[in-house]
């Protein structure tokens, strides 16, 4: 028998390993060969408001539950009251050099009241207790990412076990499918259980009712109640199936089959609104729910899935029988450098998280997506925007997940306007501003200390986010959904950009950058004018003067921040050759030479101001600054060095990076991304490098009415993957590109303009420039030949 046996005595399993093996297996699949021992070996499903961890018990399943709207807290106002009367002297101690003093007077001032922002919370846990004997066989548990079902199977005497788990985007319900190859052999009894203040009863003799309310956090009364409903259908085997055992269990004996659906729901709205109604909601999914049959259910879930999933392939080349090995074990073996296949996979992971916990209509992705077994989890597991929640958003457009993007737009749409309250208080200021974080209740104050929160930049930041967004799909609505957000973020910074004394250049004060001690203090991060902030205000402006013309509105106010933008401080290389982090030349006095944060370098990526071929010597000093950092850190600061080697065109760099990035340090069994804790942007970063490695593109709107798009292929291919393909990832304006290539040399592309734009196709110092129309499909050899390619012909 080619597999590990699990023998089972009552609820006591035993391991025991008879021969390990590789099975083959299909390449979009994680499995493993036994049940999950903690929750990073346990494996997501969602379905971006809904997700559960699956870990595959044999003689215990457990699901654990979280619905995304699920934080503590309720509507509340952080912003502080005493924060402008001591800006101005906040100021001044810094401009003075006294960092440490400024940082103190803030600390004392300027936060948010409660200092830290609300939590995400788990919904609670479910378990099945099977009354399992005997010596379990052929166990294996997986994943498809193609068709987002998770599945359990053994083998025990002559039966064989089989569980099907999957979270409906269609249904809204989580569903669990518990099938035996003899009739009559499904028995469990199952219960709910939570660590939030709630009650479970039994409903109807088949239906599990779980009722709460969230937590208080940080002196914030929970202002939600949640419910969560499992409703039982058994099926077949003998009758009265289903009994009731205790207050909150029930018990299923000797079915042929089992469905289990999951609904749950809380009364948030929206920020200021908890007047939903979950009793309502829970029963009316349950309800629809019940009416399909199993393979409905599980076929609308597959169909909504792989219209978005199956829309990029990639291939990395060939891993043969190292591919066929358990995923754990392809973990452990990554850096042999035998299983591109691998890496492959990792890509199409973060594509299926993306999708599972992003979906239009739920809430952001936050810093665990959706998927957290805790009341209190590492910070909070909300929205920190000065890096975290933007990188989760990085391989959105690019690994054409474009609709992903929704709930981002709309956590922007709300926070522009409780920042305009952050603004007029804390600053007196005109438009809005966020801070370094942001929660459910959409609190824009800067929290949990000065050398953390005190940075201006958030929403700012989110907005060019939102415009590049735009760039990748060209909907002028759109642009004109988002533009009040970006004009009022832009406003705030006209409001209140000062002058520094030294150079007479327009900076941010206080500011910092992002979490990195300010060398010149001594514990403080607190400084003016970050290379990061002028960074994203030189986008922030440019991106708003770009929409103004083509929505055709606010000359005059364009006209202001292009006079602004050109009193911004510069770029600056400083003496050892590096990109300066500071507007001084002190960045290798820094504390922490390696410092996880490498926010200067957002020029270089996400941002194109410094750019290998327009801006070679910043490349250079850019490129300086990340020798000096250094190549590993924590996860999403290891794959944010990945995308910037790429943009140096640098691939065999870059990789060296992902080996690091994909090995068991910073990927736990179920492939999730170690920060560590969990911490999810390390694996959207991750698929975003991986993007940058194959496929580039920029755009150059200084004429906004002619803007022309570049498109780049291979600028960062590694030798470690000299064979391959890639078919439908997406480029700024709207261009859908496939390309494959062999011994390291593109063999060919082709490219779908999707909005008729002109575009320059690039392949090393190759560059051929071509007016495209709408829907039209081009093919290029990479060098001279450029082929239209004719429509599909409609025969009569
Ligand atoms: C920033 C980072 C930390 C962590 C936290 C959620 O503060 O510096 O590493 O990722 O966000």
């Amino acid at each position: 028998m080619k597999s590990l046996t699990l023998l089972v005595t009552g609820f006591c399993a035993v391991l025991l390993p008879l021969s390990l093996h590789a099975e083959s297996t299909d390449p979009l699949t994680l499995w493993y060969r036994e049940p999950a021992i903690g929750w990073t070996n346990a494996l997501p499903i969602g379905n971006g408001r809904l997700g559960a961890m699956v870990f595959g018990g044999v003689e215990r399943e457990h699901l654990q539950l979280n619905e995304d709207t699920l934080w503590g807290g309720g509507p509340y106002d952080p912003n502080n009251t005493n924060a402008l009367a001591a800006l101005p002297e906040v100021r001044k101690l810094i401009f003075d050099g006294k960092y440490d003093e400024a940082s103190a007077l803030v600390g004392e001032k300027m936060m948010a009241t409660p200092l830290r922002q609300m939590p995400y919370e788990t919904l609670g846990d479910l378990f099945l207790d099977f009354p399992t004997n005997g010596t379990v066989e052929n166990y294996r548990r997986d994943l498809n990412l193609d068709t987002a079902v998770a599945s359990v199977s053994y083998k025990i005497g002559d039966i064989t076990f089989k569980r099907e788990m999957f979270v409906s985007p269609v249904n809204q319900v989580i569903v669990i499918h518990l099938t035996a190859d003899k009739p009559g052999q499904i028995s469990f009894t199952t219960g709910l259980t939570t660590p939030q203040k709630a009650t479970v009863k039994v409903e109807n003799g088949d239906t599990l009712v779980m009722s709460g309310v969230n937590a208080d956090a940080n002196g914030i009364k929970g202002a939600l109640k949640f419910q969560a409903r499992v409703r039982i259908l058994p099926k077949g085997g003998s009758a009265g199936l289903l009994t009731l055992m205790g207050a909150g269990n029930l018990v299923v004996n000797h079915a042929d089959s089992v469905t289990l659906l999951i609904a749950a729901a809380t009364s948030y709205r929206n920020y200021h609104d908890t007047s939903g109604q979950p009793e309502k909601i829970t029963k009316k999914q349950i309800a629809a729910a019940s009416r399909k049959s199993f393979n409905d259910l599980r076929a609308a879930t597959i169909a909504a899935h792989q219209k978005l999933f199956r829309r990029v392939e990639l291939n990395l080349g060939d891993s043969g029988e190292a591919a066929n090995l358990p995923t754990d074990e392809r973990i452990r073996n990554f850096d042999n450098g035998n299983d591109p296949q691998f890496a492959a996979l990792y890509f199409q992971f973060a594509r299926y998280l993306l999708i599972c916990s992003s979906r239009p209509g739920t809430q952001p992705a936050n810093l665990q997506g959706i998927w957290n077994n805790s009341m209190n989890p590492p910070w909070s597991s909300k929205y920190t925007i000065n890096i975290n929640t933007e990188m989760n958003y990085w391989p959105a457009d690019t690994a054409n997940l474009g609709e992903c993007v929704e709930p981002l737009t709309q956590l922007v749409l709300d926070i522009a306007q409780t920042g305009k309250r952050t603004a007029k208080i804390e600053y007196d200021a005109g438009g809005w501003v966020a801070h370094h974080n942001t929660d459910l209740w959409r609190a824009t104050a800067p929290i949990d200390g000065p050398q953390y929160g005190m940075w201006p930049s958030g929403g700012a930041w989110l907005c060019n986010q939102l415009f590049d967004h735009y760039e990748f799909i060209g909907d002028k609505n759109y642009l004109k959904k988002i533009y009040p957000a970006m004009r009022g973020a832009a406003q705030f910074f006209l409001d209140t950009l000062v002058e520094e004394p030294t150079h007479h250049w327009l900076v941010t004060c206080p500011s910092m950058s992002p979490e990195n001690t300010n060398p010149l203090a001594k514990h403080a991060s607190i400084t003016d004018g970050p290379t990061m902030d002028l960074e994203i205000l030189r986008d922030l402006f440019t991106n708003c003067i770009v929409a103004s013309e083509i929505l055709g509105k606010d000359k005059h106010f364009a006209g202001q921040l292009a006079a602004t933008r050109a009193r911004l401080a510069p770029l600056q290389v400083g003496h050892a050759g590096q990109l300066q982090e500071w507007l001084q030349d002190i960045d290798m006095q820094a504390h922490d030479l390696h410092h996880r944060h490498v926010s200067h370098l957002y020029g270089l990526f996400p941002s194109d101001q410094i750019d290998f071929y327009n801006t070679p010597e910043l490349a250079a000093a850019a490129k300086k600054s990340l020798e000096i950092r250094g190549d590993e850190s924590t996860g999403w600061a290891t794959a944010w060095r990945i995308n910037l080697w790429a943009r140096l065109h640098d691939g065999d760099h870059a990789y060296s990076i992902l080996r690091f990035l994909l090995s068991p340090e910073r990927t736990y069994p179920d492939m999730l991304d170690a920060h560590p804790p969990f911490q999810i942007d390390g694996n959207f970063g991750g698929a975003s490098a991986m993007v940058e490695m194959l496929l580039q593109s920029r755009v150059d709107e200084s004429d906004p009415e002619q803007p022309v798009y570049e498109i780049e292929f291979l600028p960062a291919l590694p030798k470690a993957w000299p064979d391959g393909s890639v078919s439908g990832l997406r480029a700024r304006g709207g261009f859908e590109v496939s390309e494959n290539w062999k011994d390291g040399k593109l063999v060919s592309a082709t490219i779908k303009s999707l909005e008729g734009n002109r575009c320059h196709l690039r392949y090393g110092q190759t560059v051929e420039s071509i007016k495209t129309k709408k829907d039209q499909e081009l093919f290029w050899d990479g060098q001279k030949k450029i082929e239209f390619i004719a429509p599909p012909q409609i025969s009569p």
